[in-house]
């Protein structure tokens, strides 16, 4: 089925508007970009920090409009580097990750994506989390972020040394988006066409 309809994804990141739109494709939506809001928030909840900037976005934009926000919860750092991931990355890096993680044998981690989905409705809010374990060291090539330290519940391979489409069987936001396909299939009525 050609995907006529779109939802507009407010982000900076070109590998989330590959995952979500491989999944948003197959309800028939394609993934448009816009410009994510300026303002980087600071809040110890992904729900607060997605709802927020997608409220933003909306107000910016006049259409609805789209927020992913995910994160890293790694279990014996008690959950860092969480909805800090992204300052985390730019600044230890993987490097550092796996240095804070050298003598730890619980290896236990969990990726949480949240997608908050602001329009004339209010917000709606849907989470994907995937269990896996960190890796003893940073291997492939592909994605983005954490992925070649994160070896996903299931497989012995890094998210880096999978494609999108199996990446998608496995990750958090692939399931966020998977539930943001239903509340689409269900509320189409909401939606002008071309929206
Ligand atoms: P936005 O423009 O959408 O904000 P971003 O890359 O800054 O893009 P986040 O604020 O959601 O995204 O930051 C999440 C960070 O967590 C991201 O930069 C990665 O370092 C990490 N991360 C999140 N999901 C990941 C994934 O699927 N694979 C690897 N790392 C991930």
């Amino acid at each position: 089925m050609a995907a006529t309809r779109s939802v507009l994804l407010a982000t900076g990141n070109r590998h989330k508007v590959a995952e979500i739109g491989l999944v948003l494709g197959d309800c028939g939506y394609r993934v448009e970009t816009v410009e994510a809001p300026k303002i980087e928030l600071q809040s110890n909840s992904l729900e607060t920090i997605a709802s927020t900037a997608a409220a933003l976005a909306y107000h910016a934009t006049g259409k609805p409009v789209a927020v992913e926000d995910a994160g890293l919860f790694i279990k014996a750092l008690n959950g860092f580097p969480g909805p800090y991931s992204s300052y985390v990355y730019k600044t230890i890096g993987l490097k550092g990750i796996l240095k804070l993680m050298a003598s730890e044998d619980n290896r236990e981690a969990l990726f949480r994506s949240v997608i908050a989905y602001a329009g004339p409705w209010g917000i709606v809010v849907f989470e994907g989390e995937v269990r896996g374990i960190i890796a003893m060291e940073a291997r492939g090539s592909q994605g983005f972020g954490f992925d070649p330290i994160f070896i996903p519940e299931g497989s012995t391979r890094t998210f880096a040394e999978m494609k999108i489409e199996e990446k998608n069987k496995y990750s958090h936001r692939a399931k966020a988006a998977r539930k943001l396909c239903e509340w689409l299939r269900e509320n189409s009525r909401l939606l002008a066409p071309g929206s």
